[in-house]
């Protein structure tokens, strides 16, 4: 008999692949068949190389492409390298070795792990973002957005990493923290390019309702956007022409305010000091400069400085004291804030630390609190306090309050977005010039489009600056060039962007990746486009699937593609990790190579056994030994294989019934992309097989056997293929095309029952095992015919043990 030989057979139906690709654009019949873009978050090509929880991710998306394969599309599976960054650039610090360099040899490296999994990818289609021919459009999409004014330079406090040594976008800031390195990060002044994706802030909301996406990752969005409606209401500063205008979402408390806090930065924060307090307010200020806005948010004990100034409420005249903190940020809102201790935690907290009165505007039930403890933040309750608003209820009063204030002309209605623009520029070397030149009679031009890729130069030292210069503003010749407009003596800029910039797009160029005309041309995107099923980490919600989000809407205002969401539905897998959870990572030596697994089991039981560890959206712990189960069930399909072609049976009623059912669980499961039970589906129906098999002559039919390769030709597709030519057939078994069950046929057989009356069985029916109980009775009354009399009390059924009628 001959055994299960993985490496025989992996290398012969690699090679058979390579000769004979089993994805055509085309039907048998030549005609265009239509796409499936199934996406991979293209990896960042490390040193490290891949490990086997990169592999899950991978071989998720590769069975979902193959499964869509056997119903019949033309597969869009591409695969390429997200290379700019920081690890490159640091190896180069570290070993003198140039980015490129390293950045090629890792790519060589990843890419010949990644041919292991035995994935559709079509290398033919490759980018990567470090290539002067791609970061050319991804320069051209700036130069797009400079020419629409989303793209402008502002100098303002942003977050810096003192460890990067560069500024970071709010999305790359995790808890007080850079994203990348987990420095603590703190603020620079510092001049910067911005992306206005505020200006999208609307659609990007709204458009998240016609997304296939994880609700999770959904709200996640929603929260980062922002959305809030209030408004701003403009209280006078007592004895001066200023007014101050604060953004409120709960302008129902406006008789509860009793002091006001502005932002440190606010315009008038230092000019509403009194002489008295002039002194204190200014070290406040300036030490609040000193804080991130993570650390300002932090439920840390508030700080403050009163100004020795007052405002007006402008509802009831009140005079309220304003204060200084830094729990009030700048760039949200007005910077300015009314404050009403009862019904805010944080106005609350502050307004105890440094006595400030509180009033209750709203009462639960009608009744106020004696000497609060906490602040009562629901919006549900009467009014109280409120003069002429006594009595409304809260919420009724919140929905209406904007327009009665816009009415009484203090103030006026608004919407607010938590989401601030991108900060787009990193003072680092390995990223894509901005291609932007300062001249002092034109100010900032754009190098001409025709004139782009604008190169990245080489540099004798990667270090960066530290001073929120980047490496390339060294190189003279670079930096000193002609004005694109005017021919005057001017600079180049020298930030660089955000990795961000190339994987916003990517995905577009996939499919036209050597045009060098335009970034993608429309009769492709037409026909390639958009992304159908995008799969990774979802460590990227608000980072990298907003950003595309907005790239995406941008290139189709301008005519470029005609979509404006790139990808329609989103899975994320959970993170493999080594024992007790811990992440996979090389300074804590726990991970597990690809490598020797394949070696030993063969990328086909690897590639079962990576989706068998657990739910593919949860989190799994590795353990190597149980890709011995997923191994010897292969095994056992094999066997049964080469019994079955020995053993030539016909089909019994069971096999068929067998085979119906196992169509049904792995297609079911598969479409609910329960992953790990298909494999389980695999083995249970396997033993079911096996069991027939001893029963009818050693084997099981071919359709039967048919049935499996095709099915499990997604999951496995070496075995699958060997398995299909063993049939007997000599095209790939990815053309079989996906197969049907039929419910009737999955049904159980006839099973005998007693009919009883009163516990004594009076007769014996035969009815399907899996009949209901109306139908059971009917059939059992039907049988039992004139033996029944008197008065049914009780009809009992128990599927496929009796029925009992209870009668008097
Ligand atoms: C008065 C008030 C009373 C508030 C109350 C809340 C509760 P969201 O929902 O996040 O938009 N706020 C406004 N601008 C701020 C800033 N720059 N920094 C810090 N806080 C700011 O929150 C809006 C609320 O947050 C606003 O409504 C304001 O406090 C505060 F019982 O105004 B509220
Ligand atoms: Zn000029």
């Amino acid at each position: 008999k001959i055994v299960y030989n993985h490496k025989a057979i992996e290398n012969k139906w690699r090679e058979k692949w390579e000769e004979n690709p089993v994805n055509p654009k085309v039907d048998e019949q030549g005609n265009p068949k239509k796409k499936y873009y199934c996406l991979d978050m293209f990896p960042y090509p490390s040193g490290n190389g891949l490990h086997v929880g990169h592999w899950r991710g991978y071989v998720i998306s590769d069975v979902w492409s193959r499964y869509k394969l056997q119903q019949g599309y033309y597969i869009v599976h591409p695969m390429g390298w997200d290379a700019f960054g920081l690890p490159a650039e640091n190896y180069a610090i570290k070993m003198g070795v140039h980015p490129a360099k390293s950045t090629a040899n890792n790519v060589a490296n990843i890419k010949r792990q990644i041919n292991e999994i035995a994935a559709l990818y079509d290398w033919d289609m490759e980018v990567n973002t470090t290539d002067p021919e791609f970061y050319k459009w991804t320069q051209w999409i700036f130069v797009k957005m400079f020419k629409e004014g989303l793209a402008y330079e502002k100098e303002f406090p942003i977050n810096w990493c003192p460890s990067c040594k560069t500024g970071l976008a709010n999305e790359e800031v995790v808890n007080g923290k850079c994203e990348r390195c987990g420095a603590e990060v703190t603020k620079k002044n510092l001049r910067q390019w911005m992306l206005k994706i505020t200006a999208y802030a609307e659609r990007l909301l709204n458009d998240l309702d016609k997304l296939d996406w994880p609700e999770k990752v959904k709200k996640m969005q929603t929260d980062w956007i922002g959305k809030s409606y209030g408004a701003e209401v403009n209280f006078k500063v007592d004895g001066r022409e200023d007014e101050i205008t604060v953004y409120t979402t709960r302008p129902d408390t406006l008789y509860g305010a009793t002091f006001m806090v502005l932002a440190p930065e606010h315009a008038l924060a230092a000019s509403l000091a009194t002489e008295e307090r002039k002194e204190v307010v200014e070290k406040y200020i300036y030490d609040s400069s000193m804080k991130s806005n993570v650390d300002r948010l932090q439920d840390k004990e508030k700080t403050g400085v009163f100004t020795g100034s007052y405002a007006i409420n402008p509802i009831n005249g009140a005079k309220v004291p304003i204060w200084l903190s830094d729990y009030v940020l700048a760039d949200y809102g007005t910077g300015a804030i009314m404050c009403v201790p009862a019904h805010d935690d944080r106005d609350f907290e502050f307004a105890k630390k440094f006595d400030i009165p509180i009033i209750q505007v709203i009462a639960k039930d009608g009744k106020a609190i004696e000497n609060m403890t906490e602040a009562y933040t629901e919006a549900s309750g009467t009014m109280i306090n409120s003069g002429e608003w006594d009595g409304m209820e809260s919420a009724v009063l919140k929905k209406e309050a904007p327009h009665i204030i816009e009415e009484r002309g203090i103030g006026k209605a608004t919407v607010n977005y938590k989401l601030r623009d991108w900060v787009f520029s990193r003072q680092r070397y390995w990223g894509e010039p901005i291609p932007i030149v300062h001249c002092p009679k034109c100010g900032n031009v754009p190098v001409p489009e025709e004139e782009l890729p604008l190169r990245l130069p080489d540099v004798e030292s990667y270090e960066p600056t530290g001073t929120g210069e980047s490496p390339l503003a060294a190189i003279d010749e670079w930096v000193n060039c002609k004005c694109p407009v005017c021919g005057a003596d001017a600079k180049r800029e020298t930030n660089t962007m955000p990795q961000w910039a190339g994987s916003s797009w990517y995905f577009l160029r996939y499919v036209d990746n050597h045009n060098d005309k335009e970034l993608v041309s429309r009769e492709k995107a037409d026909a390639m486009l958009p992304v159908d099923m995008y799969i990774g980490g979802v460590e990227h919600a608000v980072l990298h699937l907003l950003y595309s989000r907005f790239y995406t809407k941008f290139l189709c205002d301008i005519g470029v593609i005609d979509f404006d969401e790139p990808f329609q539905k989103l899975f994320n897998q959970g993170m493999i990790t080594g024992k007790n959870g811990i992440k996979m990572s090389k300074s804590k030596g726990n991970v597990v190579s690809p490598d020797d697994l394949v070696r030993d089991y063969g990328c086909d039981s690897l590639r079962m056994y990576e989706l068998f560890v657990g739910p593919p959206e949860l989190d799994a712990e590795w353990d190597d030994r149980g890709i011995d189960g997923v191994n010897r069930f292969l095994k056992r399909l094999w066997n049964l294989l080469q019994d079955s072609l020995a053993a030539n049976v016909e089909a019994t009623d069971a096999m068929v019934k067998e085979r119906h059912k196992l169509v049904y669980d792995v297609t079911t499961r598969l479409e609910n992309f329960s992953l790990n039970t298909v494999i389980s589906a695999f083995m249970e129906h396997n033993n079911k097989l096996i069991d027939l098999a001893k029963k009818n002559g050693g084997g099981v039919d071919k359709e039967t056997l048919e049935t499996m390769a095709v099915l499990i030709s997604p999951f496995a597709p070496h075995f699958a293929e060997e398995m299909w030519e063993q049939l007997g057939h000599t095209e790939t078994v990815f053309r079989a095309g996906w197969p049907t069950y039929d419910e009737e046929a999955m049904k159980e057989d006839e099973v005998e029952i007693a009919v009883q009356i009163n516990g004594k069985t009076k007769a014996v029916i035969s009815i399907a095992a899996d009949a209901d109980k109306d139908s059971a009775i009917a059939a059992g009354k039907e049988a039992l015919g004139n033996k029944l009399s008197g008065n049914i009390i009780k009809e009992i059924y128990v599927p496929g043990r009796i029925i009992n009628i209870v009668a008097k």
